[in-house]
């Protein structure tokens, strides 16, 4: 039994396309609260969160938008998820993507606290690793696996509270990468799946490999489920539909995999924009995905190790 945090993240600044501001609603619509509760968790939803007005902030890149408020959600949700963890499972509901610059700083200073190492898991599309100096799009959804990293080119965002090593971060489903990105990540060690590598080798062997680490190390498990992670024909509320994502059934195996590693600590759920969705397929879809990142299963079968 886990105690669930909900905390609603309706950041929109991160890109372009206004909606990702209704995802909080939509989750809680699509009756993420109940499912939790009927697989024996406790819930306790924190409403949305509502940064301070933005300062004024500036950088040289002239393409970057919406600084000011990008920074005030990030000091916000560092705040907000590093105090949730002290507490249970916090679990945030974007959103866009930018939402992450600041759940990950809060995990990553308690895991600083606790002594123990962060691993994440970027579930997604795109490998979000621009800097306010690469992004041509001036999205800062773009950014944050970059900031986390430690990278320069942030300046005036606060420092990354303890930076995860690359090898401690492990992207899956990767099928859009900017070139500064692939330049940038060709420098790191961070485990990059993209659909190649998936296609080649599968969902599981590469997730298990990865696991394996975070229980080796008595790591700490950020994961990140962006909904551009899956294919747009399942799941079409998203502004940046990539072709050839993860299947129903390869993103619930994912989720099922993690529920039983019993690895994870907190959670992402970003990009969902209500306002392009279909009779609510999609926030439906990410609240069954949470389900069995939670523990619902077909048959209740004795379970593995993993
Ligand atoms: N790399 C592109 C850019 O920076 C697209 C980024 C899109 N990111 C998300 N989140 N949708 O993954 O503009
Ligand atoms: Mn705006
Ligand atoms: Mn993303
Ligand atoms: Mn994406």
């Amino acid at each position: 039994m886990t105690h669930c945090i909900l905390i609603g993240a309706p950041v929109d600044e991160g890109q372009r396309r206004p909606g990702c501001l209704m995802g909080p609603a939509a989750y809680r619509v699509a009756g993420l609260a109940a499912t939790l509760e009927d697989l024996g968790h406790t819930v306790e939803d924190r409403g949305d969160l509502a940064p301070a007005p933005g300062r004024h902030q500036t950088c040289a890149n002239p393409a970057v938008h919406h600084l000011p408020e990008v920074i005030a959600w990030t000091e916000a949700l560092q705040a907000a998820g590093a105090a949730a963890m002290n507490e249970g499972m916090p679990i945030f509901l974007g959103g866009d993507h930018a939402l992450a610059l600041g759940t990950l700083a809060g995990v990553a200073s308690h895991a600083q606290a606790k002594g123990r190492p962060q691993f994440v898991l970027w579930l997604d599309a795109h490998s979000d690793f621009h800097t306010l100096e690469t992004t041509s799009s001036g999205n800062l959804h773009g950014t944050p696996l970059a900031y986390a990293s430690g990278r320069a080119g942030f300046d005036p965002f606060p420092p990354f509270p303890a930076p995860i090593p690359g090898h401690n971060i492990c992207m899956f489903g990767i099928r859009s990468v900017d070139g500064a990105e692939s330049a940038a990540l060709r420098e790191t060690d961070i485990i990059v799946n993209d659909m190649r590598v998936l296609d080649e080798r599968g969902i599981i062997a590469p997730l298990r490999e990865f696991l394996d680490r975070v229980r080796a190390e008595n790591g700490l498990l950020h994961i990140s489920l962006d909904v551009d992670f899956l294919d747009p024909s399942i799941a079409p509320a998203v502004g940046t539909t990539v072709p050839g994502g993860t299947t129903f059934r390869e993103a619930h195996l994912v989720c099922e995999l993690l529920h039983e590693s019993g690895l994870m600590t907190s959670l992402d759920l970003v990009e969902l924009n209500p306002f392009l969705d279909e009779r609510g397929r999609t926030a439906k879809l990410m609240v069954d995905l949470v389900g069995s990142l939670m523990g619902r299963k077909v048959f209740d079968r004795p379970t593995r190790s993993y």
